[in-house]
């Protein structure tokens, strides 16, 4: 490691049925019909300074990291389409805190975690960060998943790959976001994502990479499919049993 360490309803009303329960009063169940209607329901949780200020170790989480200012706080606003969930700013080292969002269920939750790198965070400050962070990173037993969000013009720094290195020996699903891919066009953002999958390989990185961009929307759908994955979120199928036309 380096000297741095990572510092960095629409519930649709529709009722489904399960019957599963018992036999004679099926227990009505409801489901968001879709990745974006369920993260559309985030609601800020809690922040806190410090690990052990953390809520309680249960159920499961996705926690956003990356460097500071790579648009980690933007990328939650826009996949759960709300302007100021999590706080946003051209200034880096916006997010000072471990800040927690649930999707009307405390033990699915998503989690903005403060940027690494940013260099002008006063000393003191920065290693209060670090270890904050390195303790949440390695004791948190309900994180089930990283999002590590790189911008699109510096993928792969050398922290992201530590980092990258570290989520595949405590061997933590990671999903990277190659973010402001707004700022290329369209073929050569596609090369540059051929590219870092390439140099991922041949660095022996095990993770998933997209395209991602805040400001025009490009990927969003694909990173909310990944959350539901990650935090088990069942949703209601496109076509429920006898829906079918006969
Ligand atoms: N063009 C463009 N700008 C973006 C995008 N995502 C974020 N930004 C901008 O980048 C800056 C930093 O965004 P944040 O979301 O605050 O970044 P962060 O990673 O949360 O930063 P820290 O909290 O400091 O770690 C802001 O000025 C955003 O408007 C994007 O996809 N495209
Ligand atoms: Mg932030």
């Amino acid at each position: 490691m380096t000297d741095e360490l990572p510092t960095d309803t629409a519930l649709t009303d529709t009722a489904l049925t399960d019957t599963a329960a018992t036999d004679a009063q099926p227990i009505k169940t409801s489901l968001p019909k879709t990745a974006a209607s369920w993260l559309q329901q985030a609601k800020f949780l809690t922040s806190s300074p410090t690990f052990k200020g953390c809520p309680p170790d249960m159920g499961l989480e996705v926690a956003f990291a990356g460097r500071s200012n790579a648009g980690k706080s933007s990328a939650i606003n826009k996949i759960t389409q709300q302007r100021q969930l999590a706080r946003a700013s051209k200034t880096p080292g916006r997010t000072q805190m471990i800040n927690y969002f649930t999707m009307g269920r405390e033990d699915q939750r998503l989690v903005d975690l403060p940027g690494y790198g940013y260099a002008q965070v006063p000393e003191k400050m920065k290693l209060i960060w670090q270890k904050e962070l390195e303790k949440y990173l390695v004791a948190r037993q309900s994180l089930v998943a990283l999002v590590l969000v790189m911008d699109a013009r510096r993928p792969l720094t050398e922290f992201d790959q530590q980092m990258l290195q570290w989520a595949n020996q405590a061997e933590l699903q990671t999903h990277v976001i190659l973010t402001k891919c707004d700022k290329f066009k369209r073929d050569p953002a596609r090369k540059l994502l051929r590219e870092t999958e390439q140099r991922m390989q041949a660095l022996g990185l095990k993770c998933s990479v997209q395209l991602f961009s805040s400001l025009n929307g490009d990927g969003v759908s694909d990173l909310q499919h990944k959350l539901t994955e990650f935090l088990e979120q069942p949703l209601q199928s496109a076509e429920p049993d006898g829906a079918q036309a006969s």
